[in-house]
């Protein structure tokens, strides 16, 4: 259905006239290096280009105030010495001649991207627009944005086109303090933000960027800070705090759309961000965004100061957005103690407000994330070392198989438009299909696949034991619906195995062979998703397999939509390499299965229950379990292993 793809030269045609060292990162090269490398790697051809305009005064009346916007109006025709008073007002931000016309064109254009998407003229997009807009405020420019792009983007969301619900995930290093005054009070819109804090020394240093803000009234639960104490964060401190929190809540409040405030400044070279995170891990982020909403992601640019990482995010983003697999998530760490801290806390203060955290941890008892002297420094100046130059592999080429989907299924059931079949004839015995089927994958020939045979158990066993022997890395078994799994032999950590089940059918057997027992089954959505996003998708993570293979057991009750959510979330790891085995008389997933394997966007899983409280329950005693082995189902400090290094 198309990625929108919305740029205008205009907006590099302002500049920092005067010295200031805090504003000298903000320059006109972060579009067009941006822009530059979406065109030299054919993305931005892929893309559906779609004009700017300059929004309306009522449009920026959404959010900001009509003195506010007075005052900015006379910035144009203002002499240097005007404009550098004018300045003075504010927070590290700068004005110049042309800035209220590109100002006007940045929320335009995440307007614009907004009515693509809400249409349904693409299904997702992303907007390359200075300046920025997550710092400003009802009445305040600040941190080089001028207005709220995203703000504006969401009341406008809701009131052109109806969203109920607007999930706002600002992966930007800095506290978007803008976007959270403007939303404070609203149940309507969910803010999230991770920023570097440093115990409120680093800028903008507020009190409020720390995890106890959670919102005001009716909006309380609906902010969500994750401060980071420490620099040097990397790709498994931020997936935790993806499957660990912001996951699991977005799910729960079920959004109509999602707005990211798409700051790259939260990636490894980063003078503001003095971050560890590799440029793919956007791909990552926004693959795990990708089946909330029904797919209707909007990215808007935000930072990003790194001149070689930054456009290696953005297109990271992009061939995400655009369906490609991501790349492996090679190599996780364990999350850091300082990040664990503030996870621990960050759920915990959120477990009155979301079902889903509601048997996470207390607070660590000396919660050291709060109130360090915050009078003696104010932020420095990169020192010495942080800003030594960083060096990082730029990321792997994206090469995207010749086929996408195979399907092996019985003669009398069309192939599905899009799939290719992968025929018998060739490979008379069914065993040797299906063999050949995996080599393919292993290839990257083909990327995923879905098969239909006569027994799952029999072809989940020949299928499992001919991709160990194939592959030179792990396979990942995931099998849903009551029964046995007969897969031997994980011992040798070659195989790991994930079933959910309704019943005790099987008990642990080692660090890979996992049963995640839910209390209603497959059939509870509530449940199921959850222990998808804080169990399975951190243990495939950690795991890094090769291949996937997604076993639905007949009768297994799961709902279709959740079914898809899972095909969905899956794709993320292996390159996306994934064959789905199902039962031959199991045709009514067919077409469901076949539309997540070719990278359409799962339906919404509706608001959901609230969760079973022994499922939470029993997911986090799982969790609890199984954390010795696998160190992204980490939640609390005091859990071990340690890991990583302190940092
Ligand atoms: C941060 C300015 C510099 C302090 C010196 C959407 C993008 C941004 C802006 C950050 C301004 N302070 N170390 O705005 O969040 O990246
Ligand atoms: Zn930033």
């Amino acid at each position: 259905m198309g990625t929108a793809l919305i740029y205008d030269e205009e907006m590099t045609k302002y500049k920092l006239l005067w010295v200031d060292p805090a504003c000298k990162f903000e320059v006109p090269e972060r579009l067009t290096v941006s822009h530059g490398a979406l065109v030299e790697s054919g993305l931005a051809d892929r893309c559906v280009s779609v004009p700017v305009r300059e929004a309306t005064d009522a449009e920026i009346l959404l959010v900001h105030s009509a003195e506010y916007l007075e005052a900015v109006k006379t910035t144009p025709s203002m002499s240097l010495e005007d404009l550098m008073e004018f300045t003075l007002q504010y927070g590290d931000v700068y004005f110049h001649p042309n800035i209220y016309h590109c100002a006007k064109l940045a929320i335009g254009a995440s307007l614009q991207l907004v009515d693509s998407v809400m249409t349904g003229k693409v299904r997702n997009g992303m907007a390359l627009v200075r300046p920025p807009g997550h710092h400003s405020m009802h009445s305040a420019a600040s941190g080089f944005c001028i207005f709220n792009n995203v703000a504006i983007a969401a009341r406008y969301a809701q009131q052109r086109h109806g969203a109920k619900r607007v999930l706002i995930v600002d992966w930007d290093i800095h506290h978007g303090q803008g976007v959270q005054y403007c939303f404070e009070d609203d149940p309507s819109v969910l803010y999230f933000s991770w920023h570097r804090f440093e115990h409120q020394k680093f800028w903008p240093q507020l009190k409020e960027s720390d995890f106890d803000t959670v919102g005001k009234e009716k909006g309380a639960g609906f902010n969500i800070n994750v401060p980071w104490n420490k620099v040097g964060m990397q790709n498994s401190d931020y997936l935790s705090v993806f499957f660990h929190i912001l996951l699991p809540v977005a799910y729960e409040f079920c959004p109509d759309l999602v707005l990211v405030s798409a700051g790259f400044d939260s990636a490894i070279g980063d003078p503001e961000g003095e971050m560890r995170a590799t440029p793919d891990i956007f791909a990552h982020l926004t693959h795990l965004l990708m089946n909330l909403a029904e797919g209707k992601v909007c990215a808007v640019l935000e930072g990003g100061y790194n001149l070689t990482s930054l456009p290696q995010s953005v297109c990271q983003t992009v061939h995400t957005l655009l369906g490609d697999p991501a790349p492996c998530p090679a190599n996780l760490d364990a999350p850091c103690k300082s990040a664990l801290e503030s996870l621990q806390c960050v759920r915990s203060v959120h477990r009155t407000y979301w079902s889903c955290l509601r048997h996470a941890a207390d607070l660590p008892t000396s919660c050291s994330t709060k109130h360090i002297n915050t009078a003696e420094g104010a932020d420095q100046e990169p020192t010495e070392e942080s800003s030594q130059e960083i060096f990082w592999p730029p990321p792997m080429k994206r090469v995207f198989p010749p086929t996408r989907t195979a399907v092996v299924l019985p003669d009398d059931v069309a192939c599905p438009d899009g799939c290719k079949r992968w025929s018998l004839l060739e490979h008379p015995d069914p065993q040797l299909c299906l063999s050949a089927l995996v080599d393919k994958m292993v290839k990257n020939e083909i990327c995923n696949g879905l098969v239909l045979v006569p027994d799952v158990s029999v072809a989940m066993i020949c299928l499992a034991q001919h991709a160990v022997a194939a592959l030179n890395k792990r396979l990942l078994v995931v099998c849903v619906g009551d029964g046995m799994v007969p897969i031997q032999g994980t011992e040798d950590g070659k195989t790991l195995v994930v079933h959910f089940s309704r019943k005790e059918s099987e008990e642990q057997r080692g660090k890979h062979f996992i049963t995640v027992h839910l209390t209603k089954g497959c059939g509870d959505a509530s449940g199921f998703i959850q222990a998808v996003l804080s169990l399975l998708l951190p243990l495939g993570y950690e795991y890094d397999p090769g291949l996937v293979l997604l076993v639905q057991k007949p009768d297994s009750g799961v709902c279709d939509s959740m079914w898809r959510q899972l095909t969905g979330l899956l794709q993320g790891l292996a390159q996306g390499h994934m064959l789905v085995v199902m039962q031959e008389d199991e045709r009514k997933h067919i077409g469901p299965t076949c539309s997540s394997l070719l990278g359409i966007a799962a339906p919404s899983l509706g608001q959901l229950h609230s969760l079973l409280p022994e499922d939470v329950e029993a997911l986090e005693r799982l969790r609890r379990r199984l954390t010795p082995d696998w160190k992204l189902l980490q939640t609390t400090v005091a859990e071990e292993p340690r890991g990583r290094e302190e940092l």
